[in-house]
């Protein structure tokens, strides 16, 4: 927190905190999990450099570069002595400004980090999630920065996670403004046709996820082929094969969108596959990307 070890029970925050009047914080979710040569966190970098651009975009400054925000992750993961984690770095204005313009609110930066299992449950991972589409549409470029997580964005999210939990839904799928498909509440699309796999570009409004860039590139690299285009509500019903992908949900398969049921509503075999090289990439198992791994 702020730059040291602060134990669980003194990691506090003030009440007139900018960020928890107007959501003035960036923040980030990244893995560590364990390999055979300890603890490894999952393209930290990427991670790092996207919080310092959220930031930079939200024009929240920083004192940290993304390589000091690494090197504290890996002594937050150390100093726990967690075998695998959830690290969850968030730059916030604090204490210093109420009212909108927050130049005076101090930067504060902590970096936590937690076993968390499966996001949306191991039975998700197996057999698979059923998502309806929101009636909430994705925030636009036009009014916030889809492409940076910053904190007060995600009420977007969150009413359309619970709209869909009230209605039955394991989860969301949020159109944008156009109408065409965006993401999850907490995850990037894949729809499957024809021995093809898709996914929304970044135009139309979604995080470009690191998972989803790691998936894609697994994918292509076993000969499969991956087009980001604008997809529609047509194209999900026809999908013979979709899962959704982030840090937090890793490789998700989606059993049924809008009650009609994903191909033979159980997951497919590029689905499958995708989730494979996503766990050996992730643990150290396949040598072409240890890249992806920083060792704790
Ligand atoms: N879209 C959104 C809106 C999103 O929040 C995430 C991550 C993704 C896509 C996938 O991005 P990436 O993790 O880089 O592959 N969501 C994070 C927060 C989840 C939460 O509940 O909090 C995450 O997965 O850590």
């Amino acid at each position: 927190m702020n730059g040291e070890l602060v134990g669980w029970d003194d990691a506090n925050v003030h009440v007139l905190s900018h960020a928890l009047h107007y959501g003035t914080s960036v923040f980030e979710g990244i893995r560590a999990y364990a390999t055979d040569k300890g603890p490894a966190v999952f393209r930290l970098d990427e991670h790092m450099e996207r919080l310092v651009n959220g930031c930079k975009a939200y024009q929240i400054p920083l004192d940290y570069s993304a390589s000091e925000l690494a090197n504290a992750a890996k002594d937050v993961i150390r100093s726990n002595e967690l075998p695998a984690a959830y690290i969850r770095p968030i730059a916030f204005r604090g204490l210093g400004a109420i009212g909108l313009n927050p130049t005076n609110a101090r930067v504060e930066v902590i970096i936590a980090a937690w076993e968390w299992g499966a996001y949306l449950g191991e039975e998700a991972l197996r057999n698979g999630i059923s998502i309806g589409v929101s009636s909430w549409r994705r925030i636009d470029q036009q009014s916030l920065l889809p492409g940076s997580k910053g904190g007060g964005a995600y009420l977007n999210s969150i009413l359309a996670r619970l709209e869909a939990e009230a209605g039955g839904f394991d989860e969301a799928l949020l159109l944008n403004d156009q109408g065409f498909l965006a993401e999850g509440s907490g995850e990037n699309l894949f729809l499957i046709r024809d021995g093809v796999v898709y996914t929304p570009p970044s135009f139309s409004g979604v995080l470009p996820g690191i998972t989803r860039h790691s998936v894609a590139t697994l994918l292509r690299e076993s000969g499969i082929e991956v087009i980001e285009t604008s997809l529609t509500r047509s194209d999900a019903y026809a999908a013979e094969e979709a899962f959704f992908t982030g840090t937090a949900a890793e490789v998700t398969p989606i059993r049924m969108i809008d009650h009609r049921p994903v191909g033979d509503g159980k997951p497919g075999p590029i689905t499958q596959q995708a989730q494979t090289m996503y766990m050996e990439a992730v643990t150290g198992k396949n040598a072409d990307h240890t890249d992806w791994l920083t060792i704790v």
